[in-house]
This record gives C-alpha cells, sequence and structure tokens, in this order.
C-alpha cells in the first residue's frame, strides 16, 4: 500500500481546526487532528511545506517508523506544533491501518477493558448561584462527573465562565482578549464555591476544579487543602505544567488529587511528575501528544506509576482527536476519566462521527477505523479565521499564566 496524496483543511466552524487527510492507492483514506488553538497555521505549514512532501510513496502501515522519522529525523523536536504536525499525520495512518484490517481502532490496540468510558463535562457561573444552578442542569442531563468554574467577585471575566469559554476564543478577536486577574480573590472564593455545590448537591456527583496554571506551588497547596473536605476528584493545572518540582511541595500538603498535562507533548515532560507519583491524573491527548503512537506509549507508563489517564477534550480538540482518544480510553487498563466539554452543532456536521455520549459514558462505536471523519465541502464553508486564545495580567498589569 503507498501513500498517494496528503490534504491539510483549515477550516472554521466557530473555532478553527486543522485536519490532515491520507490517501493510499488502495483507496482507503484517514483523517487526523492537527490543531494548535491559536496558532493553527503554523502546524498547518509544518504539515504542508515540511512533513507532506516526505509522504507521498511511503507504506502508511509503517506507522512508528514514520512516527520515529519525523521525530528524531527532525533534529528539531518536541514543542507544540511538531507534535501536532506528527499526531495529525499518526492519527490518520492508525485510521487507515484499522480500516484496512476491518476492525475499531481499540480492537487494534488490545480490545476493550470496559463497557463504556466514563466522562466529564463543564459547568460554570458568573457566580456561585450561577455555577450551582449550572451542575445542576448537567447532573439532570445524566453527568457523573463535572468540571465547575466561576466568576470571582471584583474580576471583569475568569477562565471558563464568559461566553468566550465555550469555544476558547472568539473567532471576533483580532487580538487576544486580555484577562485580570487576582490569586487572593481566587483563594478565598474557590471554596465558598465548593461548600455550595456540596450543599446543593450532595456526594453523589464526582466534582472538579482547574486552576488553569495560576499558582505558586504554596498557593497551590493551601487551595487543595482548603478544599479537602469538598472530596475533589481532582484540581487540575494547579501549578504552570512546566515547574514539575513544584508538584513536590504540593503533594507534601495535600490529598486532593492532581491532574496535569494538556500542555506537554512529550513523554519526558511527564517523566518526573509520573516516576514520583506526583500527579494522579495524565492530560495528555492524541492532538498535542504525537498522536495514537505516541499516547499509548505515555498511558503505559503512567501505568507502572498507578497514574491514571484523562485525556484533554475541550472543544479545541476536534472530534477527530476525541474519537481516537475514546478507542484508547476503551482499550487502557489504566483508565481514569475522558473531558467532554460538547461540541457546536456546526462542528459535528463537519466532522461526522460514531462516537456516541448517553447518561455521562462515551463510546467510540464500532465503526472501522477511528471512526470519525470530514465532510470536505462542508468544511469550505468555513473558512479560517485568525482568533488567539486569551492572555492574563494581573491587576498590577504583570503578565500571567491565562
Ligand atoms: C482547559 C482547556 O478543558 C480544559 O481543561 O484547560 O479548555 C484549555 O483552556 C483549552 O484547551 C486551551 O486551548
Ligand atoms: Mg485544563
Amino acid at each position: 500500500m503507498k501513500i498517494t496524496e496528503v490534504k491539510i483543511i483549515v477550516c472554521s466552524p466557530g473555532r478553527n481546526f486543522v485536519t490532515v487527510k491520507i490517501f493510499t492507492d488502495e483507496g482507503l483514506t484517514g483523517v487526523g487532528d492537527a490543531t494548535l488553538n491559536g496558532r493553527e497555521l503554523a502546524v498547518a505549514s509544518y504539515l504542508q511545506d515540511h512533513l507532506a512532501p516526505l509522504l507521498i510513496g511511503r507504506d502508511p502501515r509503517r506507522i512508528e517508523d514514520i512516527w520515529q522519522y519525523f521525530y528524531k529525523g527532525a533534529y528539531w523536536r518536541r514543542g507544540p506544533v511538531t507534535m501536532a504536525a506528527i499526531a495529525g499525520i499518526d492519527t490518520a495512518l492508525w485510521d487507515i491501518k484499522a480500516k484496512a484490517a476491518n476492525m475499531p481502532l481499540y480492537q487494534l490496540l488490545g480490545g476493550a477493558s470496559r463497557e463504556k468510558v466514563l466522562c466529564y463535562t463543564h459547568a460554570q457561573g458568573r457566580d456561585i448561584a450561577e455555577a450551582v444552578e449550572a451542575v445542576g442542569k448537567r447532573k439532570e442531563q445524566g453527568y457523573k462527573a463535572i468540571r465547575v468554574q466561576v466568576g470571582i467577585p471584583g474580576l471583569p471575566d475568569v477562565y471558563g465562565t464568559g461566553a468566550k469559554s465555550v469555544t476558547n476564543n472568539a473567532l471576533d478577536d483580532a487580538v487576544p482578549h486580555e484577562e485580570t486577574w487576582s490569586t487572593s480573590k481566587y483563594l478565598r472564593y474557590v471554596p465558598e464555591l465548593f461548600k455550595a455545590v456540596r450543599e446543593a448537591h450532595g456526594w453523589d456527583i464526582e466534582l472538579l476544579h482547574d486552576t488553569h496554571h495560576r499558582l505558586t506551588p504554596i498557593e497551590a497547596a493551601r487551595l487543595g487543602k482548603d478544599l479537602e473536605f469538598a472530596r475533589l476528584f481532582w484540581l487540575e493545572d494547579a501549578v504552570a505544567a512546566e515547574h514539575q518540582e513544584g508538584f513536590r511541595l504540593i503533594r507534601k500538603h495535600t490529598t486532593t488529587p492532581l491532574a496535569v498535562g494538556e500542555v506537554f507533548n512529550t513523554i519526558w515532560d511527564a517523566r518526573l511528575l509520573m516516576e514520583e507519583q506526583l500527579i494522579d491524573y495524565i492530560r495528555m491527548t492524541t492532538v498535542h501528544a504525537g498522536g495514537v503512537t505516541a499516547l499509548r506509549r505515555i498511558m503505559d507508563f503512567a501505568s507502572v506509576y498507578n497514574v491514571r489517564t484523562a485525556c484533554h477534550g475541550a472543544m479545541d480538540m476536534s472530534p477527530i482527536c476525541l474519537g481516537a482518544n475514546l478507542h484508547l480510553d476503551l482499550w487502557v487498563p489504566n483508565f481514569g476519566i475522558q473531558e467532554y466539554s460538547g461540541y457546536l452543532p456546526q462542528i459535528l456536521e463537519v466532522f461526522p462521527s460514531a462516537w456516541s455520549l448517553s447518561d455521562g459514558y462515551l463510546h467510540p462505536g464500532e465503526a472501522v477505523g477511528h471512526g470519525v471523519d470530514i465532510d470536505e465541502r462542508l468544511a469550505e464553508k468555513y473558512p479560517y479565521q485568525r482568533a488567539y486564545l486569551p492572555v492574563n495580567r494581573l491587576e498590577d498589569g504583570t503578565l500571567w499564566h491565562w
């Protein structure tokens, strides 16, 4: 079998996506997600100008060799752009291989380890009352696990609580939207949020919270301790993920479970955290970790240290990434949970998917391959529009983590 054509499709059905589509001489095609929120065209060019020409004529079944060729063979390795580009190709190749084997991808990985995939979704509010109500709505929809975020009094808008939180960036933003942050206001308020949520909704629901990289280790330790009463499923991105040693300090002070990794793009980014069991969940996902080949390796490494998987699944991960994640989620023995923030209707029209959601659980479906495709004609109706993730500043103007 030979690769005959590689298409890089950039479209924007409500937010920007980068998709790799690989064609073969036996008529099989495969698709992969290569979306990097806010820097999409960098990945598209890396693919179009550097990797796609090297794929023509190669055997698409040699997935591992192609992965190594584009990783080690690049000399300049790692990083979000490189690994998203490799991910798009790798995911498309696994799609082709599973189609050639006439089976769903999870069967090729080793078969199902569970009947269904537990997921968590998002609930947020501009204030505590709104957030409590949003959790109730998600419970009614059948979710068993809910991430809760809230606006902080005195701050104009906070991560995960504004209209932009739906797509993580607004297509009408010609420059990054600037948010204002105060750690002290946040640290005082969040325990009140979870007191109210537990009082209103009890204990038969898993609650999660995303601090989004904004605290120092001692601040994260304090928040973890202050939230122990709420028995969170996890506290996510408590400190900037690069500061792996900082998790040692947090771990010393609190038993609140910790999750990190959505911004990581190689196993080396997470090695220390997992070896020292400084985290409980690894958030790496197919599109940012370098594809199925790489994420499977990371998941196996995590299993050695009792770290469970928790693939990132916000809306800037395309339905293709979610689909590929779900095949890994169904197979992986040390599964934790899958994020699912839902998609705008037009996104699901552009990316017809075999995966399904029912009563708080997802399933990849039994379609051959990873079960997701792209409707190229429809995608053309949504041309790329430059858009940025927000940036964050402290009240004195200091640029801070968003
Ligand atoms: C968030 C993401 O879902 C999450 O855990 O951290 O929504 C994140 O803000 C976006 O993926 C950034 O593009
Ligand atoms: Mg997050």
